[in-house]
């Protein structure tokens, strides 16, 4: 059974919502309860998108290998209002990336793990530093902190949302 970490983002709509479903969905992939983050409310990183975020992470033991996994989340974004046609980084209902798929390193055109922006990403890094405190990177050995501290800054906010 494999560890998996994925980032939710939504800046469109009822964004606690559309966090909320993903999360229950994510649940259905996995053997064990998921663990997940707060909601983070995030400055947007990137030209086209203009409307606050709600960020999480979460994290779960699954049996589905990579590419399963990742077909399963794209699936569900195309079915719940996120345009596959859109330009990249447009403003969406739900985003779901593989931040990390059992510490393998998968570099396929259609899916690379770990996912090559989240160690310079602050949306991202706060919500897993509180899940995983004591994570490390991959490629770098950096720590989550020493990431968290040369990353480009944003604002981002810890809200007391439930999920
Ligand atoms: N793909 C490759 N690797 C992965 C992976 N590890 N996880 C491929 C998921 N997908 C992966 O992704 C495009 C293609 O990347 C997929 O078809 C898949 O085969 P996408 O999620 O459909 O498109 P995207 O989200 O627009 O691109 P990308 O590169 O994932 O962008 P990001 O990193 O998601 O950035 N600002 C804030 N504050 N919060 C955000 O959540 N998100 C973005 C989008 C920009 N600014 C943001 C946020
Ligand atoms: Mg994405």
């Amino acid at each position: 059974m494999a560890q998996v970490v994925v980032a939710l983002g939504s800046n469109l709509g009822d964004r606690r919502a559309h966090l909320a479903s993903a999360k229950a969905f994510l649940s259905t992939l996995s053997s064990t309860p998921v663990a997940a983050s707060a909601i983070y409310e995030t400055e947007p990183v990137g030209e086209i998108s203009t409307r606050t975020y709600f960020n999480a992470v979460c994290s779960f033991r699954t049996d589905l290998p990579p590419f399963s996994l990742l077909e399963q989340l794209k699936m569900y974004e195309n079915h719940h209002g996120r345009d596959a046609e859109a330009p990249r980084w447009s403003n969406r209902t739900i985003d779901l990336d593989i931040i990390d798929y059992d510490r393998m390193v998968i570099a396929r055109q259609r899916l690379h793990v770990p996912h090559p922006e989240y160690s310079k990403r602050l949306f991202v890094l706060c919500p897993l530093q509180e899940i995983h405190p004591d994570w490390t990177d991959l490629r770098t050995g950096r720590t989550i902190d020493e990431m968290i501290t040369v990353s480009p800054k944003i604002e981002v906010f810890k809200t007391d949302l439930n999920w």
